[in-house]
């Protein structure tokens, strides 16, 4: 009788380890998951400070910088305009360099605009083609550029 309530208890003990452990597994290997979906959103490479400084002064040094795409039409447009009005301005193309993907990237994190043309005016973020589009017709390009 005293061996067979031992050996209950005994059975209890292990089940309450086996599910204990199985428990700890799952809350590992979720928390594993999940640290590795927002490692990957959030930082899917390292910023380098040489690509921040290199952005950071062609804005700073140029009244113009374009960060354009070769191939791209919105950029095409956008290069036109600004070369119509005479002035002469700084332009980047993202895929012709071996950073432009660090380049857009850095652009993301300090416009919140992933896409190209990223243009600035004055060392201010003035958007994309359709912005500077916008500027254009309603006289503030101008103003901007005065
Ligand atoms: N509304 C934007 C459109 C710009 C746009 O869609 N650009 C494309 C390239 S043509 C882009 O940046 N795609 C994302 C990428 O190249 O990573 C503007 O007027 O500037």
């Amino acid at each position: 009788m005293t061996r067979h309530i031992y050996t209950r208890e005994a059975i209890e003990i292990a089940t309450f380890l086996t599910l204990s452990v199985r428990t700890t597994i799952k809350v590992i290997s979720s928390a594993h998951h999940h640290m590795g979906a927002a490692f990957s959103q959030s930082s899917p490479r390292i910023m380098s400070p040489a690509v921040k400084s290199k952005v950071d002064k062609a804005i700073a040094d140029n009244k113009i910088a374009v960060f354009s795409k070769s191939y791209c039409p919105y950029c095409k447009q956008a290069k036109n305009t600004l070369s119509q009005l005479g002035i002469k301005f700084y332009v980047l193309e993202l895929d012709e360099v071996d950073d432009g993907a660090q380049i857009q990237d850095y652009l993301q994190e300090k416009t919140g605009q992933r896409t190209v043309p990223n243009i600035f005016i004055n060392g201010q973020h003035l958007g994309g083609n359709s912005d500077l589009q916008t500027k254009k017709s309603t006289g503030e390009l101008e103003k901007l550029l005065a």
